[in-house]
């Protein structure tokens, strides 16, 4: 009863902010996003009568506090759907460091999830993947799937679940990650967006902006319209980032570097290079650019101050299982 699979992270396009259940992770708006095969994680899990508790190690470190607590929920939940008794062993290896606004808990989940699923014996189509995936992390709901991924935001359980709008091979678009503070939040995206959602007076008018953002996404994977993608990710990281600004307490999650990055990129559009700039919750700022470009803007970014590392993805492949173990 041992299963490793693997997942790659994503970068939204237009960004999941806000629930209305926070325990079955249902969003308020629907998502779209960009599986990206530049980052990811891969996950063993085995269930045996040999355990006496369940236990999870990442990147070598026994799991603890927080991220073990939730590893164990989410490992419970599947032992009741799959309705089996039996504790289990995880372990995990992440490309890039967890909590720092770079969706490791998205591809962490989607490949916990169908690694502990095949694990405990369960055969299951992608969208159940998906919705139980999305208990654990909500943005992991997207990572079950490659390329251009939608998150219908649903009523319950079972409608809120991710549908691929286009496979990876559909449009070759680039993502830029520049990578300016591999510290801890102060605050987990789950409190961030409770917060802007509770006490910023924008939130209404997020999701307002976030109907036509949608439209225009899909319209723009459609038709792969590289300018309105881009214009509109760009826009909608901006509202979103509206709601944490003047959220109460305020969540500032850009740096000085993060800024900088922001100037240098609009400075690249006025000098015909056209690209543009995503953030989630955290310091790193994702740049979306063509392939022809790609060498362009990560030799500009890579020489700014404060830059540590640039990482480039392109459209990735959904969650899946592979035959060599962890342990
Ligand atoms: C997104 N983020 O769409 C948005 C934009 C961050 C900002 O989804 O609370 O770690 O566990 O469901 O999955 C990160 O959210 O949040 C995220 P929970 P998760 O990518």
């Amino acid at each position: 009863m041992k299963t490793t699979a693997k997942a790659y992270s994503n970068v939204a396009l237009v960004k999941y902010w806000g629930k209305k259940d926070d325990k079955l992770r249902l969003p308020m708006n629907n998502s779209i996003s960009m599986t990206t095969d530049a980052h990811g994680a891969t996950v063993t899990v085995d269930f045996s009568e040999e355990y006496v508790k369940d236990t999870a190690v990442i990147n070598e470190q026994e799991a603890t506090g927080n991220v073990l607590e939730r590893t164990i929920k989410h490992i419970e939940l599947i032992r009741k759907i799959a309705g089996i008794k039996l504790f289990a062993r995880g372990e995990a290896r992440t490309t890039l460091p967890i909590g720092i606004g770079l969706a490791s808990s998205a591809s962490g989940f989607a490949a916990l999830t169908a690694a502990a699923c095949s694990a405990a014996g369960m055969k299951l189509s992608d969208r159940e993947l998906s919705i139980i995936s999305r208990q654990g992390s909500g943005s992991s709901c997207r990572s079950i799937y490659g390329g251009f991924v939608e998150w219908n935001s649903g009523n319950s359980s079972d409608t809120s679940y991710s549908v691929q709008l286009a496979d990876q091979n559909w449009w070759d678009i680039r993502d830029v990650v520049a990578l300016v503070s591999t510290s801890q939040r102060k605050v987990d995206t789950r409190n961030g967006m409770k917060i802007a959602k509770e006490t910023s007076p924008y939130y209404p008018t997020w999701l307002k902006c976030v109907e036509g953002d949608l439209s225009s996404v899909k319209k723009a994977i459609k038709e792969r319209d590289f300018t309105l993608l881009g214009k509109t990710a760009e826009r909608n990281s901006l509202m979103m980032h509206a709601t944490a600004i003047t959220a109460i307490p305020e969540l500032m999650y850009w740096t000085p570097e993060t800024l900088s990055i922001m100037h240098e990129v609009m400075l690249m559009r006025e000098e015909g290079t056209e690209c543009y700039f995503t953030c989630d919750t955290g310091a790193n700022l994702h740049v979306l650019c063509r392939p022809e470009d790609e060498n362009k803007v990560k030799g500009t970014i890579k020489k700014m101050n404060g830059v540590r590392e640039v990482i480039v993805g392109k459209p990735g492949r959904g969650v899946e299982i592979l035959n060599k173990h962890l342990f």
